[in-house]
């Protein structure tokens, strides 16, 4: 029968929980004692309005209390008393609430609608949510790469590195020169026993990844209680003129869950009165490049204890123990003060970038407490 015209969007901050009997109160200025309104439930399930004792004219007529007040068998809508600002409207159907005044407005839009009488209006969310979109995630420049220094291992006794070495690693790079007193009348060599290595990969610092505006829902209805009255023909009852803001819509019905709404009702609103957002972005992250750290060494300087070129004649040239030859140091460290500088390796692709990751959209918005709006002129 009726269509609907407006359909929700699919499912945790829950933002509302509807304000049962906020429409309680008369739109009318009656002298009418009030409706109590209903208490809040955990659904959010809006209360029932007052009893519609209220609306009338002075002292006479109570327009929307269902009966005759003053005596001259006409009630509410019937009585001329009521003629201004009253009219007759579609009752709402057996097993729907109302009758309803409602605003359809953008989702987020504006603080709360007060209704007549003073209190907030319930809310009702409607329409497809709007895609989660999330700010690309960036990387900056990659830092902290630092590079282990290939080991050495120097040998006391042999020229040829044979035998058991004495790892170096430690003492030849405690400084950037390292002094040391003559081995004495023996042999001696040094190579290298393991290769440079990485120490750090280094890292890069994330940035990005704010998420976007995304409204869980397309709109949102401002709610209130229309108060209905007697003296109207079969089927119809009689309200109050719709306040300023809430005339739009006619008048309007509801019920809990998503119904189809009844003929004559044809606008439509699948809506719910409560929800959660936890919709968020993954956190940027950065995956460093590979890097590889190669090369490094340890040069030998003969005759001083400052790494100095030795100027003297009798003195044996400098050795740099690279790579995985073996070096004879018997000259070099047997006869003579020595010195020791190590060189360190470099890293090979610490220019390179580091690869983004996260940023994408994650969660979900949940719908709670369907229910369904139906409006006709
Ligand atoms: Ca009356
Ligand atoms: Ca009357």
């Amino acid at each position: 029968m009726a269509t609907l015209a407006c359909w929700a969007g699919r499912s945790p901050v829950l933002l509302l929980v509807a304000l049962a009997g906020a429409c309680g109160e008369s739109f009318t200025t009656g002298q009418g004692a009030g409706g109590t309104a209903a208490t809040a439930t955990a659904t959010g399930a809006a209360g029932q309005g007052g009893s519609p004792g209220q609306g009338g004219q002075g002292d006479g007529e109570k327009c929307l209390n269902g009966q005759d007040d003053d005596g001259d068998s006409l009630a509410d809508c019937a009585d001329p008393q009521c003629a201004t600002g009253y009219g007759c409207a579609s009752a709402a159907p057996a097993g729907w609430e109302g009758l309803l005044r409602a605003q359809a407005v953008a989702f987020g839009q504006g603080p709360p609608l007060v209704c007549p009488g003073g209190a907030p209006a319930e809310r009702v969310y409607f329409g497809a949510e709007q895609p989660m979109s999330c700010a690309a995630c960036k990387c900056g420049t990659l830092q902290g790469v630092s590079c282990s220094p290939p080991k050495i291992g120097c040998w006391k006794g042999s020229g040829e590195c044979e035998g058991a070495a004495k790892d170096q690693t430690g003492s030849f790079t405690s400084a950037a020169c390292v002094g040391f007193e003559p081995l004495g009348p023996v042999s001696s060599s040094c190579r290298i026993t393991e290769a440079a290595s990485v120490a750090s990969p280094g890292s890069c610092a994330p940035s990005g990844g704010e998420p976007g505006p995304a409204a869980p829902f397309s709109g949102q209805l401002e709610i209130c209680w229309s108060p209905a009255g007697a003296g109207c023909p079969a089927g119809k009852a009689c309200v109050a003129a719709a306040p300023a803001g809430l005339d739009a819509l006619g008048v309007c019905i509801r019920r809990e869950g998503h119904q189809e709404c009844p003929e004559g009702w044809s606008t439509a609103f699948a809506g719910f009165g409560a929800y959660g957002d936890n919709r968020d972005c993954a956190p940027c992250g950065c995956q460093p490049p590979a890097v590889a750290c190669q090369g490094g060494a340890y040069t030998i300087y003969p005759c001083n204890k400052e790494c100095q070129e030795p100027l003297e004649g009798s003195c044996a040239q400098v050795v740099t123990v690279s790579g995985g030859d073996c070096k004879n140091t018997s000259t070099l460290m047997g006869p003579v003060p020595w010195s020791v500088k190590a060189t360190g390796p470099g890293a090979v692709g610490a220019d390179q970038p580091c690869a983004p990751t996260g940023g994408q959209p994650t969660g979900a918005v949940t719908h709670d407490a369907p229910t369904t709006i139906c409006c006709r002129p």
